[in-house]
Order: C-alpha cells, then sequence, then structure tokens
C-alpha cells in the first residue's frame, strides 16, 4: 500500500481517457474501476474512429469492436468481434467476473452481452459509413503500410491521430489494472481478430512486475506476444522504457522490410509507477496523469 496513484495511456485521446480515470483513482478507487471508466471516454467519443461506437467498420459494413480488461492479480477478461454494442471494454469485464471464461467472441460475446442488460444497437454512424462507402471505391487495404485512415506522422500535438487506447494503472494502494479497447483495423476482414483482446499481445498486466499494452498494427504484436514480453523483460530487471524498447526491436528485427512501413508501439508502468514507451514509427503519443500533473502528453521516442 501507500503508492502514488498513476494512470497513463495511449496517444493524444489519453488525456481525456485518463481524467476519467483520475476521478476513480483520486477518491482512492480500484485501478481496475479506474481503468474501465477512462477507456469508455473514447469508446464513446463519436469523433473517434478507432475506437468504439464510432470505430470504422470491416470490409463488409460491419463495426466489430476487441477489448480486453486486466487486473494485478491476474484476473482477465475479454471480447472479439463484437458487434452491436457499444462499450466492449465493460463486457470485457463481465466476462472476466461472471464467467469461467476469459475470452468471448463473434455472436456468443454479443449473445452474452444481452444477456447481461447491455442494449444491442446500430454502431456504424453515418460519417463512418460514409468514410466505408469512400474505400469501398478503390477496396485497397493494405494492412502492412501506415493505413489510409490514421497517419502515424502526427503524433502528440498531431490534428487527428486515433488509435487504440490502451491504458495502465496503479491506484493509492499499489493495485495494478489494465485496459485496452479498438475497433480495430479499418476494413479488415469480417471475423479478423488484433492483438487488443488478446492476453499477453495487446494487454499484460502483473501485479508483482507491471502492466503493458500495445497500438499499431497488431498482427506483428501477437507474433511476439508483445505486451508479455514488456513484462517479462521488465521482471528480469528492464525499465519500463528499456523493456519497450526491447519488444519493439524484437518485432523489428524479425521482419526488418515489413517493419519500415508498420507503426506498433508499446506503453509500460512498473509497480513503482515509472513509466516507458518506444515505438517503430515516429508520432506515437501517451498520456500521464497523476497527483503532480493531470493532462500530460508525451512523444514517444521510436526507431525511425
Ligand atoms: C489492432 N492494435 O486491432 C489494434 C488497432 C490499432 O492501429 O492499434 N491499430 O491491430
Amino acid at each position: 500500500g501507500g503508492r502514488k496513484p498513476r494512470v497513463i495511456s495511449t496517444w493524444d485521446f489519453g488525456v481525456p481517457a485518463n481524467l476519467a480515470a483520475w476521478a476513480v483513482l483520486a477518491k482512492g478507487g480500484r485501478a481496475l474501476d479506474a481503468v474501465e471508466a477512462g477507456v469508455m471516454i473514447p469508446e464513446a467519443d463519436l469523433k473517434n474512429h478507432s475506437v468504439g461506437r464510432a470505430g470504422y467498420p470491416d470490409r463488409d459494413g460491419h463495426v466489430s469492436l476487441d477489448a480486453s480488461i486486466m487486473d494485478g492479480d491476474g484476473s482477465c477478461g475479454a471480447v472479439a468481434a463484437l458487434e452491436g454494442i457499444a462499450h466492449p471494454i465493460q463486457v470485457a469485464r463481465r466476462v472476466m467476473e461472471r464467467t469461467p471464461h476469459v475470452l468471448l467472441v463473434g455472436e456468443g460475446a454479443q449473445q452474452f452481452a444481452v444477456e447481461q442488460g447491455f442494449k444491442k444497437e446500430k454502431l456504424l454512424t453515418p460519417e463512418s459509413e460514409k468514410a466505408w462507402h469512400e474505400w469501398l471505391k478503390t477496396a485497397h487495404y493494405q494492412p502492412s503500410a501506415n493505413s489510409e485512415v490514421r497517419d502515424y506522422g502526427k503524433g502528440a500535438g498531431g490534428k487527428d491521430n486515433h488509435d487504440t487506447i490502451g491504458m495502465l494503472a496503479i491506484d493509492a494502494q499499489g493495485r495494478l489494472a489494465g485496459a485496452c479497447t479498438t475497433s480495430g483495423m479499418a476494413w479488415k476482414l469480417r471475423g479478423r481478430v488484433g492483438d487488443s483482446p488478446i492476453i499477453g499481445a495487446g494487454l499484460y498486466v502483473d501485479g508483482e512486475v507491471g502492466g503493458a499494452t500495445s497500438t499499431g498494427v497488431g498482427e506483428e504484436v501477437i507474433r511476439n506476444a508483445g505486451s508479455f514480453l514488456v513484462v517479462e523483460l521488465m521482471r528480469q530487471g528492464r525499465s519500463p522504457q528499456q523493456a519497450c524498447e526491447e519488444a519493439v526491436m524484437r518485432i523489428v528485427k524479425k521482419r526488418p522490410q515489413a517493419a519500415k512501413d508498420l507503426q506498433v508501439g508499446f506503453l509500460a508502468i512498473n509497480r513503482e509507477g515509472e513509466v516507458g514507451a518506444f515505438a517503430i514509427q515516429s508520432g506515437f503519443s501517451y498520456a500521464v496523469c497523476d497527483g503532480a500533473k493531470q493532462d500530460g502528453l508525451f512523444p514517444s521516442k521510436s526507431v525511425y
């Protein structure tokens, strides 16, 4: 006990998300409640086309959401390819707390959500539908390159970088938790699942060590069990910064040609509250909120 609470999250939209988490932490609340409340902000944001309700759809026009949540004690829950439910992180938490399972997908995840009282609704916004129709004109999908809808060159201070939100928090009692939520890659194949709902890929938390989360091309993160790797490196004594750098370099070394054109970023915190971040491409930013400063936003270091 007796820790200084702190919450960190990916990208510029992490700043308002952190504030919602901070409202929980500042009252002495639980890290798990904080990260859930925090990531619900971008999930609800109609201007955010890569998380939640207003997320861009898959190739066939379905908005399909991925989310995971993990507590420092090893409890975790996730949903993947969930359609028609606006707050996948809440469903992920229900999977964790009210089922013997860790991950529910697709129709089964939706059925569970409805049984739990979540409203089924149409998520595709008029704006997202318009963007999808634009994309259909060429139907060009290049997952390895910086996506047409995400400009990784615009980082901290940039106008419209939109991406997965990954959030990690430590509360006043020293408990750690993390959450990650996304609509995945725009125009993906139907059924495609990224790293965000895969425990150990897009999110991993161990209360004795720290937590990590990722953003970018999920396939690369899954291949390398990214967030688990970051946490294991911290367990072996690396700082969060060193651990994020080593995990990114693992990805780059394995596929150096491909890595030139794609983005992966890691964000990590250890149980002392030290923070690290590293990405392949420049433009990744992360937000830090603690008792000293509530709206900090920092550019991550990167390979390129
Ligand atoms: C995914 N990592 O589904 C997520 C989404 C993301 O840039 O961050 N895209 O692969």
